[in-house]
């Protein structure tokens, strides 16, 4: 299996997700600037849309879009119970995904992550921050994760949360998602992850790239 990814950018979930089934992948590191792959190879041919990411199956099928990319880990690896497999559940955990998708990596986060966005998108976006976190801010309190179990969109939460600390966003002001960010540091997965993307970004902020961040 092949993943094609940024440092730190949304497909850390799926590495996350990878990592809680007890498993890995052949990555691949896509430079968000030149749209090239490591080995020099185009990533455009890959995925047209040049976003990070996509997932080369063992049968050679190429999936896009990380909501169907961490429910196909979900079913790949059903021992690692990453996601509930009937029943209303179900559709939760695909309401959180898509909420994940559309309310916060694109609707919030993705604008305040470009550094080509204009101030006034800029500024639309900040403004849905405090709807969008504390909808997630009431449904933590009652529980540890999304579902009733650590499932893969709280691996793209984490994904997506953790790009607070480079954007306006201060997490701390809602301190129960706060909590839950700082707890799911230290699960083995996300810490493994984390550190290994983190090497990797810091890498590539020695070598800026003006026009395009890796992240949004
Ligand atoms: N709808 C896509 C969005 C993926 C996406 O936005 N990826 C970002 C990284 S988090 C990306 O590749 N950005 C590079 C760019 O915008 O050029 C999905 O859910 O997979």
């Amino acid at each position: 299996m092949d993943l094609y990814f940024s440092p730190l950018a949304c497909s850390l979930a799926t590495r996350i997700s990878l990592y809680e089934a007890g498993t890995s992948a052949h990555f691949i590191a896509v430079d968000g600037k030149t749209k090239q792959t490591e080995d020099g190879s185009s990533f455009l041919d890959i995925n047209p849309l040049g976003l990070v990411p996509v997932l080369r199956t063992d049968e050679a099928e190429l999936l896009t879009e990380n909501a169907a990319i961490l429910q196909y880990i979900a079913d790949r690896y059903p021992e690692a119970e990453l996601a509930p497999r009937c029943g209303f559940a179900v559709r939760e955990l695909q309401k959180w995904l898509s909420f994940i998708g559309t309310e916060l990596h694109k609707a919030l986060f993705a604008p305040l992550l470009d550094k080509t966005a204009p101030e006034p998108v800029r500024a639309y976006s900040l403004a849905k921050a405090p709807s969008r976190l504390a909808v997630l801010e009431r449904h933590l309190q009652s529980r540890d994760y999304l579902l009733d179990r650590f499932s893969v969109a709280d691996a793209y939460l984490f994904a997506v949360l953790n790009w607070s600390f480079v954007t306006p966003i201060k997490l701390s002001e809602w301190p129960t998602v706060h909590a839950y960010y700082k707890r799911l540091t230290e699960r083995p997965s996300i810490a493994r992850a984390l550190h290994e993307e983190a090497e990797l970004y810091k890498a590539e902020q020695a070598h800026p790239q003006p026009t395009a961040s890796p992240l949004r």
